[in-house]
């Protein structure tokens, strides 16, 4: 029987890279994410060339009320979840703490913090009771160290980091994987994301040098979640060649 990864963000990037990923390699999908026509379609792509079983759930995850309804409205077999990849997150904004918008940061901490641990809190008693399962933390160059006008995104995912560390404590005697991807500048929707839709802005990020591609998470992710079960890839930080620490980049011109 196939293992089950749940993936939350699968509409875009890197999470809809893993889900590809992901299928090609045998694994049955719940795929999450707020933009259903984005579901529907990756849902219709990967039945098309994957023997994979896919299922769709379109929530907002900063909803607790419609996280748990999602979930609980899975079939009983489903929720026997193996894999958990908390993924979905952004980055709003980049101004200085005292300039920053509340609403901005709202957001990123509704939906980097608490919807992680609302989905966590979901599917890992399920986990627990079955004594295995795998969480992989989205986390981030950023949960490593603070960039200027990063605040509040640097500090959500200095949360995802020490929420990895607490969840690896705690499951450790149930036999469950905690494990955390920790990329630099991946080329997704992450920057037109944060610039509110200015495209010119969010590709300035990624002027003159080559940043991570979606796929290259993917890969490291799939790499993580086949490890032999004695195996636990703890945290990996992974960067472009032409990026060192948070914003340091060797640009071309
Ligand atoms: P994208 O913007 O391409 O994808 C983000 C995904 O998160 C989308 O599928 C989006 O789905 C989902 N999402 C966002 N908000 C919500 C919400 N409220 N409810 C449900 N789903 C939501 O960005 P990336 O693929 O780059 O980002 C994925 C993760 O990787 C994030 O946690 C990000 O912080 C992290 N990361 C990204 C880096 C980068 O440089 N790109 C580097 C390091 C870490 P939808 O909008 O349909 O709901
Ligand atoms: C995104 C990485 O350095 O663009 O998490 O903020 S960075």
């Amino acid at each position: 029987m196939n293992k089950i990864a749940l993936i939350t963000g699968a509409t875009a990037g890197i999470g809809r890279a893993t889900a590809r990923a992901l299928a090609a390699n045998g694994f049955d999908l719940i795929l999450t994410g707020r933009r259903k026509d984005r579901l529907d379609e990756l849902e219709t792509e990967i039945k098309k060339t994957s023997n994979c079983r896919v299922i769709t759930l379109n929530f907002d995850i900063r909803n607790l009320d419609e996280t748990t309804q999602a979930y609980n409205a899975l079939p009983e077999e489903w929720k026997a979840v193996d894999v958990l990849i908390n993924n979905a997150g952004l980055a709003v904004g980049m101004e200085p703490i005292q300039e920053g918008f509340v609403d901005d940061w709202e957001r990123m901490i509704d939906t980097n913090v608490k919807g992680l641990l609302y989905i966590t809190r979901l599917v890992s008693p399920q986990m627990v009771k079955q004594g295995s399962g795998h969480i992989v933390n989205i986390s981030s160059i950023a949960g490593k160290e603070a960039y200027a006008k990063g605040n509040v995104y640097c500090a959500t995912k200095h949360a995802v980091q020490a929420l990895t560390q607490g969840m690896r404590i705690d499951l450790l005697q149930h036999g469950i994987k905690v494990s955390s991807v920790a990329p630099g500048a991946v080329e997704t929707e992450f920057s037109v994301v944060r610039f509110k839709g200015d495209n010119d802005k969010a590709d300035g990020v990624y002027k003159g040098f080559t940043p991570l591609f979606a796929e290259d998470i993917a890969e490291t992710i799939l790499f993580i979640v086949t490890r032999p079960p004695h195996v636990n890839i703890d945290d990996v930080l992974i960067m472009p060649t032409a990026q060192a620490f948070t914003r340091q980049f060797h640009r071309e011109e």
